[in-house]
């Protein structure tokens, strides 16, 4: 078996086929049905926050969310990072709003706070930061940003989930946070995503834009698509919830083992859990440095594909550099561009062994 970046946590098939028997007898299969308005609840409690919607896949839970807040506007601007999985920024233009790509710091590779202002102009809407490889963004200096030039702030925080900062649930930053249930993720409902929020109104927004713009279930009063997630999903996210903690420790494991081999090479550079953050350990960014440790990103791939172990460009090319958006560069973004360049995401899964990840290392030291 090939040793991939991650493998989808799964609960036994008899839970989940225990979950799902209930919608064998009552035929409710969708539109908010109880599975899903179960799963929402527990959601709420495990991220420590007042508002969530959930949704069919991250994708359009952040497409609508920037939808909700009313930001559809010709020639709006949105400020955000290019070093993202190109979701993020699709979200933005698919809402007919042009991104404005702000370079990312050395250290933690989210949005740079000092180069923010120097991006706003008359036109700009809102911040679209990514709490990437689970690190949290600088959510005060951006708020305090936000604050100053009256923008809203929505977090892609699709690598966050669960997280906290100083014991606060990272969906209580910023006017949104959307976070994603994706098979790769650390919690899963297969697909699916939801939108952490404060403001009630802007719920009834967000449920609406799902759900074709039915504000009484016949008539419309916006024009919405369809974003619900159906119970099977929410089934499976019930299921994985129950197991989310163990998952979560095996993954921590993984980590302070690669942390402990690879740390002190000369030419790696590794990604610390931030001070105050409970990290969910979801990625295992690796950045190699080709002039000091002699070897690139690229060639250390190389050889753990020869032995079947397939780590990721996650992200390469930075989004502003793929073909869709080269047109929209703007202004250079050199730290996101290397680090799109530099790093590779080791295999982190619960079924990972230490002895994995020992060879993992071998290799790469070797
Ligand atoms: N914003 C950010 C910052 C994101 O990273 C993402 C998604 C989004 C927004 C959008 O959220 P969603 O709409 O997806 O909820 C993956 C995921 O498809 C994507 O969800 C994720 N980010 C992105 C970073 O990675 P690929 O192209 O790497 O997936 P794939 O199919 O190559 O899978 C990677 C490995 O995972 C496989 O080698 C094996 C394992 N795997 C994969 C699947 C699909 C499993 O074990 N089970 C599976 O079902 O995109």
């Amino acid at each position: 078996m090939p040793i991939n970046v991650t493998r989808s946590s799964l609960p036994s098939l008899e839970e989940y086929v225990e979950e799902i028997r209930s919608i064998f007898e009552s035929y409710r299969l969708t539109n908010a049905g109880p599975i899903y308005k179960k799963l929402q609840q527990q959601l709420m409690d495990h991220l420590g926050v007042k508002e969530l919607s959930i949704f069919t896949n991250g994708h359009l839970a952040l497409e609508t969310a920037i939808d909700a807040l009313g930001l559809r506007r010709d020639g709006g601007e949105v400020i955000t990072t290019p070093f993202t999985f190109v979701s993020t920024v699709h979200a933005i233009v698919r809402n007919g709003l042009k991104p404005v790509f702000c370079d990312i710091r050395e250290s933690d590779y989210t949005m740079d706070p000092e180069r923010i202002e120097e991006l706003i102009t008359d036109k700009t809407v809102a911040i679209l930061p990514v709490h990437v490889y689970g690190n949290v963004c600088s959510v005060e200096a951006i708020a305090a940003i936000a604050r100053r030039h009256g923008l809203k702030v929505i977090y892609d925080g699709a690598h966050a989930f669960g997280e906290k900062v100083d014991g606060v649930g990272v969906g209580n930053f910023g006017d949104a946070t959307m976070f994603s249930f994706h098979a790769t993720k650390v919690f899963n409902t297969v697909e699916g995503g939801a939108v952490a929020f404060q403001n009630e109104e802007y719920a009834k927004a967000l449920n609406k834009l799902k759900n074709f713009g039915l504000y009484d279930g016949e008539d419309a009063d916006v024009i919405g698509g369809n974003a619900k997630m159906d119970e099977f999903r929410a089934a499976m996210g019930v299921c994985n919830l129950r197991h989310l903690e163990e998952a979560v420790a095996a993954r921590k494991a993984v980590h302070d083992r690669y942390f402990e081999r690879l740390s002190g090479v000369a030419g790696i550079h590794l990604n610390p859990v931030q001070e105050g953050v409970q990290s969910n350990y979801a990625y295992f960014p690796v950045r190699f440095d080709p002039q000091v440790f002699g070897k690139s990103r690229d060639d250390v791939m190389e050889r753990l594909r020869e032995q079947e172990i397939n780590g990721r460009r996650y992200f390469y090319p930075a989004v502003n550099d793929m073909t869709c958006y080269r047109a929209l560069k703007g202004k250079a973004t050199p730290i996101a561009h290397e680090a799109s360049l530099q790093i590779m995401c080791l295999p982190i899964y619960e079924g990972l062994t230490l002895a994995e990840a020992d060879r993992i290392c071998d290799i790469v030291l070797n």
